[in-house]
């Protein structure tokens, strides 16, 4: 029997890494996705099989964090061997407009999930997506055992999962783990958070088609790794014979500047003629270094990253320029797998 993953956030960066990973495992792979009035499903288009078609191994259900009934007669009715829970108001700076939607979701949508299958009497491994964020102006480099002190509404609902995933596994024997995940990039990085806004605007100003890139505090340091591999590192805790914790890291810090400087270098432009400073930008409160280190999930789960920041940059500029040059879509940045459709009805 192929078992059985719930994915929250399927739609997401790593919603849609995570899926195709799970799908070449040979996974039936249940994603909950929100109702809108667009589509949202982009990321995860080339992976979509008709559910009438035999062999279709992925469905989507319509579900929100916020709705914890929906949840429940899902995960009631899926009954999953594996619960990937990724799905939450992601952006930090969007987290100080909106503390109340992002504490609602990102801290509470994940209690409501372990609630329900502690009630529904699951014995399903959960994935918490936990974040470097909830380190915040702790030392570095950050480990497990680094204390938490988050510096925005996102970084402290993360705090809050982080504890009650742990809370869960110790006082119900819930199989639960914390991936504490520095910050990973792709081409489907969403386009407001930093590294692709600054791939997508070299692309452009390239092109011709953009003059400047508008930024707030570029002296910030963040370890960015390649999201595929974190995925990975994902599935892995989930296979591990006990529950833990594990940092996913690169252990390199990079600053903005040196992002900006990797990425206009690759197309031969110097930044500083094209970047502007816009103080909307700027955080309430700023996180300013983040540099992770990963030994325990190398040791313990045979995980490591090969993709490190400036190999990340180009790969990413690279595919910005060429889906500017395909009139906008590169989801499909890897080929899709035998035996799936590529395209949804
Ligand atoms: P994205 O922002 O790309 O994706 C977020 C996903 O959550 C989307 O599928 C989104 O759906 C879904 N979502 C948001 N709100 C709700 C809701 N109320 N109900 C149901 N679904 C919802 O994030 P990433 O893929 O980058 O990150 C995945 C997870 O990992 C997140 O929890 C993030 O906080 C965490 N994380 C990410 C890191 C990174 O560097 N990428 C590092 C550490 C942690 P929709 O498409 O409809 O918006
Ligand atoms: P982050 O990612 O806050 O680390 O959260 P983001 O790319 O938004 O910011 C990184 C750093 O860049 C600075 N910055 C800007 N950021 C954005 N978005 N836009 C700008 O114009 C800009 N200019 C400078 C920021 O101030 C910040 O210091 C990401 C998310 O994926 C979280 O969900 C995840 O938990 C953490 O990474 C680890």
């Amino acid at each position: 029997m192929a078992k059985r993953a719930f994915v929250t956030g399927i739609t997401g960066q790593d919603g849609s890494y995570l899926a195709e990973f799970l799908l070449g495992k040979g996974y039936e792979v249940h994603g909950i996705i929100r109702r809108a009035s667009t589509f949202n499903t982009h990321r995860i288009e080339h992976l979509y099989v008709d559910p009438h078609v035999s062999g279709a191994r992925m469905f989507l259900h319509y579900g929100d964090l916020v709705d914890g009934a929906r949840l429940a007669s899902l995960l009631s009715t899926i009954r999953p061997d594996e619960v990937y829970h990724l799905a939450a108001q992601s952006h930090v700076r969007v987290s100080f407009d909106e503390p109340e939607y992002t504490a609602e979701t990102t801290a509470l949508g994940t209690l409501k999930l372990l609630e329900a299958i502690r009630r529904l009497g699951l014995s399903c491994r959960f994935y918490q997506a936990s974040s470097s964020e909830m380190f915040g102006a702790s030392r570095l480099p950050q480990n497990e055992i680094s204390p938490f002190h988050p510096r925005s509404p996102y970084g402290s609902a993360k705090a809050f999962a982080y504890w009650t995933a742990c809370n869960y596994r110790e006082a119900y024997g819930q199989f639960a783990v914390n991936g504490i995940l520095f910050n990973h990039e792709s081409p489907r990085r969403g386009e407001t958070f930093v590294t692709r806004k600054i791939t997508r605007a070299v692309a452009r100003i390239r092109a011709g088609l953009d003059e400047h890139v508008y930024l707030g505090n570029i002296d910030v340091i963040r370890d960015w790794g390649y999201a595929p591999e974190y995925v990975e590192g994902m599935w892995r805790m989930l296979q591990a014979d006990a529950p833990d914790d594990y940092v996913l890291a690169t252990g390199s810090g990079y600053s903005v500047r040196e992002f900006l400087t990797l990425a206009f270098d690759h197309v031969g432009l110097d930044w500083e003629r094209y970047v502007r400073f816009d103080d909307r930008y700027v955080r309430p409160a700023e996180v300013d270094a983040l540099v992770g280190d990963a030994a325990k999930a190398r040791s313990h789960l045979g995980w490591h990253p090969r993709v490190q920041t400036p190999e990340l940059v180009k790969l990413m500029v690279d595919a910005d320029i060429s889906a500017l040059e395909a009139g906008g879509r590169h989801w499909i940045d890897r080929p899709a797998l035998p035996g799936w459709s590529t395209a949804p009805s």
